[in-house]
């Protein structure tokens, strides 16, 4: 997969199919909430499964059932990039199974 900088507008077009995420500080951002904190660590292992196969890896930080997140590309200088949005929808794909 490409792996690139997104412009304002791409990342807008790409949060309309993003729903909860929003861009903030700089990073792609949605908190997660879950009906127990086993579904929550179970999204995580799975997320981070794939995270590691595409060698991105997430910001997040989990407090019982709840999940936040925040995604930026450390190696562009923590811009926005094709990786953070592939990452966010394998995310959405994950937390329909969890
Ligand atoms: N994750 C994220 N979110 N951004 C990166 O730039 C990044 C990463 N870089 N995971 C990877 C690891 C890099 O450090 C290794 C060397 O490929």
């Amino acid at each position: 997969m490409e792996r690139r900088k997104l412009s304002a507008a791409e990342i807008q077009t790409a949060l309309a199919e993003l729903p909860g995420w929003s861009v903030q500080d700089g990073k792609l951002h949605k908190v997660y909430k879950f009906d127990s904190f086993a579904r929550a660590i179970g999204w995580m292992v799975s997320v981070a499964v794939h995270a590691d196969k595409m060698d991105h890896h997430p910001e997040w930080h989990n407090v019982y059932s709840r999940v936040t997140v925040d995604l930026a590309t450390h190696d562009m200088d923590d811009a926005i990039s094709t990786f953070d949005i592939a990452l966010a929808r394998q995310m959405e794909a994950l937390a329909g199974q969890h």
